[in-house]
């Protein structure tokens, strides 16, 4: 018997202004002075001079659809740590007040239906065009929709089991952690919305 464990709408975070990107912040918990970098590779001799400046990051905003990562030493050297989301407090990463480079990448999509292996975009991936799979393998750990389509998953194979729609309406949805709210995917169905 199928049963519907939920309907997400448009989740995906708007740009509010201006590029999209990373931006990083002096205090815990978006505080303090802050800049924001947009796609590309920024070394000590940048962050130096951009507030809140070279070992000074506390916390950090990435915006969906991007990664940033933190680097210990100028030269993208040393300690690397990569984020995919909102992190309050690189406390928690024991990377508070030491990041001296940084980069900002795109998350590679293609307008389908992707996954990956791993939470945060990481790990082995694979996208799938308009059409019903009735066998998945492999993990669905963080998930990206285009707009304009809806994707329904599956707990088991052949349609069957726990059921979730996930619909991508004004915007593109990505979904950081799918295995919280979708633990298993054994089937799913991709659609293209009507205009
Ligand atoms: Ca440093």
């Amino acid at each position: 018997m199928k049963k519907l464990l939920g309907i997400i709408a448009g989740i995906a975070l708007l740009q509010t202004s201006g590029y999209a990107g990373v931006t990083v912040y002096q205090h815990i918990n978006y505080g303090g002075t802050s800049t924001k970098y947009g796609v590309g590779r920024h070394d000590y001799s940048e962050l130096k001079w951009k507030a809140p400046g070279n070992d000074a990051i506390s916390s950090v905003r990435v915006d969906p659809g991007y990664r940033v990562i933190l680097y210990w030493d100028a030269n993208f050297r040393g300690r690397a740590l990569t984020l995919t989301k909102n992190t309050p407090n690189l406390v928690d990463y024991g990377m508070n007040d030491q990041t001296s480079a940084i980069v900002v990448e795109k998350i590679p999509v293609d307008g389908n239906f992707k996954r990956w292996e791993n939470e945060g975009y990481a790990g082995k991936s694979a996208t799938w065009k308009v059409g019903e799979y009735a066998n998945a393998t492999g993990n669905f750990a963080s998930v990206f929709i285009p707009k304009g389509h809806s994707v329904t998953l599956f707990s088991e194979a052949d349609f069957t089991g726990n059921t979730i729609a996930i619909y991508a309406q004004e915007s593109d949805v990505w979904i950081e952690n799918l295995s919280s709210i979708c633990p298993s995917v054994k089937s799913f169905i991709v659609e293209k919305n009507a205009e």
